[in-house]
């Protein structure tokens, strides 16, 4: 474990991650300095608690000195690494580590962890309620927005800490060894970060570049990608499949989840499809992979079926809104990628009024096309990514230009018939309108909210 007596510390971004690198840093005794990018009126809510326990700020941009007297860096996830400060001090050799990093050098107990595209907050909250359904002291946090170092204070050599890991979070690792490592899926996101496809799935692999034959890996068979990383990986692998039994792992056989142990184990009966109350044939393969994870973690299948019984989508994920005038509202603020996007699409037959945009991530919107012809009544643009979205879906489906949400909800609302769905499923981020996916999906089931008196919805 490190030492950060006395050491001066550089945490880098105050956000969320930021705020509990610096309080956690500073309880351990470091010399803590925060830089942000934001002025100073805009970090007014944290600034004073964090002068109170002598953590110097840094606000309104990042000042190269700053950088240089430091021992270490922390970054925060949202924080490229190759800003030009980190660049230029990496080149003097100091070493610099992401919030994930840091906590994982403190943290105690075994880790599951767990990343992807998409999927990965359904199922670190799904395999979170299955652990403590199976009595195990059980913490949850990571992207799912509970910055991992807030957990180490009550993590104690019996806790399983269920992560969910982002590529940001990932690819600034070094120590970090899950027991137990998931990727549900590999599909192009974040270009714009990470510069490439192979980039991005790489930084994705560090999730299990420290295991070795003592840990786990759980990948999926249908995602080639995903399923590439076996070939790489010293940890014993267990697959999981919606389409065809696996050796060893989760897969769907005969209407019902099933797990075996190894080859010649017995073939073990969780739960029937039909017990999983989740939309959508992704979340069937979330709830896959939870079963597999959960049974090696030591999971009794009673516990594990008694959890997914009992777990309802997570907010903002494929999240049903409301019904008015027969018209279904449906919250996917969380589809922040082209693929989250078309899993959404496809989770309903036909008939779908979908919002699309926000901020663009270098995404080829065209990747829709096929299913929007199949299931998509008409598109409503937001944001700035709208016109590129017009310009890659014209003649494929009705494009209604609508530039901000309320006016989307309305258009579509108007425009659905009974029966039919009104779905935010943006494929986009939502900081050029939002300050979240969260604030965005908050914002869309107010307005569905509000909405039921409005007229133009009663003529609907
Ligand atoms: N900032 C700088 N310099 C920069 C860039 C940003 O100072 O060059 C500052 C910003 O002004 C801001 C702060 O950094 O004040 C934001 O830091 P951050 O973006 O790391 O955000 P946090 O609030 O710390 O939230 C992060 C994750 N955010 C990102 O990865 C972008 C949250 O995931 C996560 O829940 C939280 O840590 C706790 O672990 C969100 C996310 O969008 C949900 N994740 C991406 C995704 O799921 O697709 C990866």
């Amino acid at each position: 474990m490190m030492d950060l007596k006395g050491k001066k510390v550089l945490v880098v971004g105050l956000g969320k991650s930021g705020l509990a690198a610096a309080l956690f840093l500073r309880h351990r005794g470091a010399q803590v300095t925060v830089s942000d990018i934001r002025s100073a009126e805009a970090l007014a809510k944290d600034i004073p608690a964090l002068l109170e326990e002598g953590i110097n700020v840094e606000a309104g941009g990042h000042g190269l000195l700053t950088f240089r007297r430091q021992d270490l860096i922390v970054v925060s996830p949202g924080v490229p690494l190759d800003t030009p400060e980190l660049a230029q001090v990496r080149s003097f050799g100091l070493p610099i580590i992401g919030e994930l990093e840091l906590a994982a050098r403190f943290l105690k107990g075994k880790t599951l962890a767990i990343t992807g595209s998409n999927g990965k907050t359904t199922t670190t909250a799904l395999l979170g309620e299955i652990l403590q359904a199976a009595g195990l002291p059980t913490l949850v946090g990571g992207n799912i927005g509970v910055p991992v170092v807030g957990l180490i204070e009550e993590s104690t050599d019996d806790t399983w800490s269920v992560l969910e890991v982002s590529s940001f979070q990932l690819e600034s690792t070094q120590e970090f060894r899950p027991a137990i490592a998931v990727i549900l899926n590999i599909t192009p996101d974040h270009l714009d970060r990470h510069g490439s496809f192979e980039n991005y799935a790489l930084a994705k692999e560090r999730i299990f570049a420290m295991q070795d034959e003592h840990d786990f890996l759980v990948l999926n068979t249908d995602n080639a990608r995903a399923a590439a990383s076996a070939s790489r990986s010293a940890a014993r692998v267990y697959w999981f499949s919606a389409k065809h039994p696996v050796v060893q792992g989760a897969w769907v056989e005969d209407g019902q989840l099933v797990y075996r142990a190894a080859k010649d184990a017995p073939i073990e009966t969780v739960i029937p499809l039909s017990g999983i109350s989740l939309k959508g044939e992704h979340n069937v393969e979330n709830v896959l992979a939870a079963v597999c994870a959960a049974r090696l973690a030591g999971a009794p299948a009673e516990a594990i079926r008694g959890a997914i019984e009992n777990f309802h989508a997570v907010e903002h994920r494929l999240e049903y809104v409301s019904t008015i005038n027969g018209v279904e509202f449906y919250n996917d603020s969380k589809a922040t990628n082209v693929d989250a996007t078309a899993k959404a699409i496809a989770a309903f037959p036909s008939g779908i009024h979908l919002i699309l945009g926000g901020k663009d991530k270098n995404s080829d919107y065209t990747l829709l096309n096929d299913l929007l012809k199949a299931r998509v009544r008409a598109v409503y643009t937001i944001g700035s990514a709208a016109a590129k979205i017009e310009s890659h879906l014209r003649g494929v489906v009705p494009i209604h230009s609508c530039v901000t949400l309320d006016k989307a909800v309305l258009a579509a609302a108007g425009a659905a018939r009974p029966g039919e769905i009104v779905l935010l499923a943006p494929a986009c981020s939502s900081f050029d309108q939002f300050e979240s996916y969260e604030h965005r999906g908050r914002v869309f089931k107010e307005l569905v909210h509000e909405g039921r008196g409005w007229k133009v919805w009663q003529n609907a």
